[in-house]
């Protein structure tokens, strides 16, 4: 009778697993708000990003962690602002006290990997192989499989195994796409449900690019032609990950979440953040905000087009709806919402607004109206400006004076999330009500021992040329 009970829950067991829904997060990085086809881009046709907006729910506003790649990262992975978790800018390390979507993910039985761009560990410069032994490394925040480089990567890389150094020929965005493909297809099948994140390294720069990729942007200036040369590799990588799922046909139960980790380039020609002001950096639109796209037919049945303010920070809370990850495995004080009450319904109102703290300076999105505060004596700044972002999409007209009741509603606001924040860059949202003294310092990868006996090998390498260029 026990065994029989018992071959009954190992059913019940695997049935479950196999209607799971799968997540995919895939990140561009980057890539400015302007850069689609679906946008109409001057120059730039992204044929699948497009198809992917056509058959599920596309974000006009959504909004980047921050507004640089590492604190968007961890944002993604803790559902909070980037300043409480320690990654204060790019290249810091992301506290082990922190508690991430990866973890959870894989507590709840998921297979989970990281392919690609990782920099939450501390490191700064073009992106290296991670080593073996990395305390901040992919696989010591919840990653059991990982393909991964600290930073930024190119055509040709080389790149780690879960600490295994390995070598590369092709388009980076290709690379990483076939390999998640393998582990997507050997987990659908053993029937084991997966979270698997891509973080691709493009169009950030050193801009390299394939023949075929570049050649329609002849015309344009060397640095964009490659740069838009690699969102086109970007783009056919997505198509090659959509076919990939459809050919397991896997495609209705899993989730791909498409996202860029923060604003466009300055210096690129045509634009890269359509009209809005400023670029990566900033706290204005250009800055933060970016295209986005979620695919899932079981959970999205009927593709649109949403207004509705969205973040990264919304992520976490998401996939922990859908999958029915515990309270507990998200550290409070959370800045997003789970986003599945707008997958079916047309919702504009977003109840929480969407807090920024980076760099000293803070900005508050409630709505159609941003806050955006900035330290006495900065240059060329006021200490607040207000702006109507559904009347005025390029912040051109501050109305902090001419609206005086928002304006205080909206400072009062600005002012409630920035001491919540500062409370837990302290380290108060931890048990022990402190943050840990051994955090990794922020440096140069040039400047770890165990990555010196590679210098003579990589001096050559486009990528790492220059910063090896000084260093015996
Ligand atoms: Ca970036």
């Amino acid at each position: 009778m026990r065994v029989i009970s018992n071959i009954f829950l190992i059913l019940l067991f695997f049935i479950f697993r196999s209607h799971a829904v799968n997540v995919v997060l895939v990140m561009a990085d980057d890539q400015g708000w302007g850069q689609t086809g679906y946008y109409n881009h001057p120059v730039l046709k992204t044929p699948n990003l497009d198809q992917m907006a056509k058959n599920g729910l596309r974000f006009d506003r959504f909004y980047s962690g921050g507004p640089v790649c590492s604190p968007t990262r961890a944002t993604v992975l803790t559902g909070r602002t980037h300043d409480r978790t320690g990654v204060l800018d790019h290249g810091y390390a992301l506290r082990k006290q922190e508690r991430t979507l990866s973890e959870a993910m894989k507590k709840a039985g998921y297979a989970t990997a990281h392919f690609g761009k990782w920099h939450l560990n501390g490191l700064r410069g073009p992106g290296v192989p991670i080593l073996k032994n990395d305390t901040h490394g992919p696989g010591q925040f919840g990653f059991e499989k990982w393909l991964s480089v600290t930073n930024f990567f190119d055509l040709n890389p080389t790149m780690s195994r879960d600490g295994n150094f390995e070598e590369f020929s092709g388009d980076s965005s290709e690379i990483i796409v076939t390999e998640a493909l393998n582990f997507i297809t050997e987990k659908s099948k053993s029937k084991v449900p997966f979270f698997t994140v891509i973080w691709y390294g493009t169009p950030h720069s050193p801009w390299m690019t394939l023949e075929k990729d570049r050649k329609p942007f002849e015309d344009l200036n060397e640095q964009s032609m490659h740069h838009y040369g690699e969102l086109v590799a970007m783009d056919r990588s997505i198509g090659t990950l959509r076919e990939g799922l459809r050919k397991l046909k896997i495609h209705e139960d899993t989730l791909v979440w498409f996202t860029s980790d923060n604003g466009g380039l300055p210096r690129i020609n045509p634009t890269t953040t359509g009209e809005l002001r400023n670029y990566k950096g900033s706290r204005y639109e250009g800055g933060i905000r970016v295209p986005a796209i979620i695919e899932c037919p079981k959970l999205i049945q009927k593709a649109k087009i949403t207004k509705y303010p969205a973040s990264a920070s919304d992520i976490f809370p998401t996939i922990a709806k859908i999958v029915g990850l515990p309270e507990s495995s998200m550290l409070k004080p959370q800045d997003g919402i789970s986003l599945v009450p707008i997958f079916n319904k047309d919702l504009t109102r977003r109840e929480k607004p969407i807090p920024f703290h980076s760099r000293g300076r803070s900005a508050l999105i409630d709505n159609n109206l941003k806050i955006i505060s900035s330290p006495k004596n900065t240059k060329g700044s006021k200490p607040f400006e207000l702006y109507d972002l559904e009347k005025d999409h390029s912040e051109s007209n501050d109305i902090a004076k001419t609206n005086p009741e928002a304006f205080m509603r909206m400072k009062s606001l600005l002012q409630d999330s920035n001491k919540s924040i500062e409370k837990s860059m302290t380290g108060k949202d931890y048990k022990k009500g402190t943050v840990n003294e051994n955090q990794p310092k922020r440096q140069f990868w040039t400047e770890v021992d165990e990555y010196k006996e590679f210098f003579d090998q990589w001096r050559k390498r486009p990528e790492y040329k220059s910063r090896l260029k000084n260093i015996k």
